[in-house]
């Protein structure tokens, strides 16, 4: 524990315990200098969960500032707020700061118990308990074992939390995952002030979990493997609410594969239609759940306001096309080109570096990226996010050393600090991964451009919506400067 946190700390928040409610405030930590797009689902969700059963709750987005503001937002939510327990949410890229932020609440009131949650905390429990300064972890889906934490059940009997005895760190059996999601109050987006997220009219929300494919790359332990999905009737009575109460007419499906289940979609799309909705939406998806013969589906997505499908295709190599998505260059095309017709924008996502990857397959993954037809490809480099196959391949290979503090804040796959934790290929060195990483870019921005002179109209579109100076930003990093 740093000295200069504690004696900050203490100076600034000043709370008495006896006049302390018992309130939860939830925390989503800011993530280096990429600021909050949206709401944060998952402590709305929980926040929604609490409210609804009449506990106090309180949410605080530090991503809405830049990492080094923190502080200066945590402290007066505090000092309004008094909480008793504060539960901080946290991806691997985030867990360094989730844990700085528990370790200074905890150096200012030890009486406030700490308790995180999240993707990693789920991969990595005993990471975050084994600090003096947290107190509970909660692993999954973290709805119920919040709300049986927050109403002061006992926790030996909280399935899904993790918390220490006499020095030992305990794990109660993870909880069973929820069923019905229908049952769940809607995320409370209104404990965030929604004026501040730059993307308005656009929200994201989420209509199913679960994914049952298996990608080795993929951390499915929050929401398992088995697809949950939300009635269409309460997913479009979410967009109506958002509507009329927030004027939001544009919306993002944050499902794994908004796709997956055909009938569900249909019967979404002709709800919509039937309550003559002029909604706008897109959503995640997988080649393979759409390639449907007739593409009936995204004729009807289209109808019904989808705008924007993004695929994961992840590599163009025919081989390991079959090996890592079973799909085929082929059906990519297929699917893109049927997307097109039916007047959806497309994006496809590649990584480069899978540990089969050489030099002649990532040339293949590039060249694949160009042709396939989508309005947009971008490139990212695998990485290995703990607990996942590719985690255990990596330390199969030697090239993932367990280290006992890791800092997690590079582990994103854009991340150009790469040194540190990028995989290598059985063929190629890291450097070699940068190296094609950035020629990828360069060639889809080159192509980019060339198609954008020919249609100036698309270029406007993109200049309205990011502003010129982004884009041209954008264009020289990833042109002039790799
Ligand atoms: C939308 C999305 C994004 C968006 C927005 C992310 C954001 N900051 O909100 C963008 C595009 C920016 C993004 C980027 C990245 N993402 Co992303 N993303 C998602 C996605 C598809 C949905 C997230 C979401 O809102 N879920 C809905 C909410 C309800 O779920 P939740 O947050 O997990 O919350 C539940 C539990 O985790 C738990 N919980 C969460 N917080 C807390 C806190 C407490 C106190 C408790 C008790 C419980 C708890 O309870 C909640 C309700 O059950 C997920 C996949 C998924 N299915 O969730 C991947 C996912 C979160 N992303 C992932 C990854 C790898 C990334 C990137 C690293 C990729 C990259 N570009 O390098 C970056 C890192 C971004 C970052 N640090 O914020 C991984 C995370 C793995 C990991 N170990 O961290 C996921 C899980 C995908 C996957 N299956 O592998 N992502
Ligand atoms: S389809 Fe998407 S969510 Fe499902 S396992 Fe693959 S990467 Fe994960």
């Amino acid at each position: 524990m740093s000295g200069d946190i504690a004696a900050n700390a203490i100076e600034v928040i000043n709370l008495s315990s006896s006049e302390m409610p018992e309130t939860t405030l939830l925390i989503f930590p800011p993530w280096l200098d990429h600021l909050s797009e949206y709401p944060p689902l998952g402590i709305c969700q929980l926040g929604a969960v609490l409210e609804q059963e009449g506990l106090p709750v309180s949410l605080l987005d530090l991503g809405l500032w830049k990492e080094e503001e923190w502080k200066a937002r945590l402290i007066p939510k505090m000092n309004e707020v008094k909480p008793t327990l504060v539960g901080i949410s946290a991806q691997t890229s985030m867990i360094m700061m989730g844990l700085k932020i528990a370790e200074f609440i905890k150096t200012t009131h030890p009486e406030i118990k700490i308790l995180l949650g999240g993707p990693h905390p789920t991969a990595r429990p005993n990471e975050a308990l084994k600090k003096s300064f947290v107190d509970y972890v909660i692993r999954g889906e973290g709805e119920i074992p919040l709300l049986e934490l927050a109403l002061k059940k006992d926790i030996t009997a909280i399935k899904g939390l993790s918390y220490k005895k006499d020095g030992k760190i305990i794990h109660n059996p993870l909880p069973p995952l929820i069923d019905n999601l229908n049952e769940l109050p809607l995320p409370a987006r209104h404990l965030l002030d929604l004026k501040q997220y730059a993307w308005f009219p656009e929200i994201s929300l989420m209509s199913s979990r679960g994914c049952p494919f298996p990608c080795y790359y993929c951390f499915g332990k929050v929401f398992g493997k088995k697809f949950r999905g939300r009635s269409a009737e309460q997913v479009v009575k979410e967009m109506e609410y958002l509507n009329k109460k927030y004027g939001y007419t544009k919306f993002y499906f944050y499902d794994d594969v908004f796709t997956l289940n055909k009938n569900r979609v249909l019967e979404f799309c002709n709800l919509l239609l039937e309550r003559g909705h002029k909604f706008e939406w897109r959503c995640l998806s997988r080649i393979d759940t759409l390639d449907d013969g007739n593409f009936e589906r995204l004729k009807m997505m289209r109808k019904a306001g989808c705008i924007k499908i993004q695929f994961g295709i992840e590599t163009g190599d025919p081989d390991l096309m079959k090996k890592i998505k079973s799909i085929t260059q082929e059906q990519a095309r297929r699917v893109v080109q049927a997307a097109k017709d039916a007047g959806i924008e497309t994006k496809c996502y590649f990584m480069i570096g899978h540990p089969w990857d050489t030099k002649e397959s990532v040339m293949n993954t590039i060249r694949f990226a160009k042709e396939v037809g989508s309005d947009l490809s971008l490139f990212s480099i695998v990485t290995p996010f703990p607990e996942t196959k590719l985690w255990e391949m990596a330390k199969e290979m030697g090239i993932i050393i367990e280290e006992e503090d890791r800092d997690w804040s590079t582990f994103y796959v854009n991340s150009e600090n790469m040194d540190d934790h990028i995989m290598r290929t059985y063929t190629l060195s890291t450097r070699d991964l940068i190296r094609f990483y950035k020629k990828g870019w360069r060639e889809l921005y080159l192509k980019t451009m060339v198609d954008m002179f020919k249609n100036p109209a698309k270029l406007l579109k993109i200049i309205k919506t990011r502003g010129i100076i982004t884009v041209a930003r954008s264009f020289y990093r990833k042109i002039i400067v790799p």
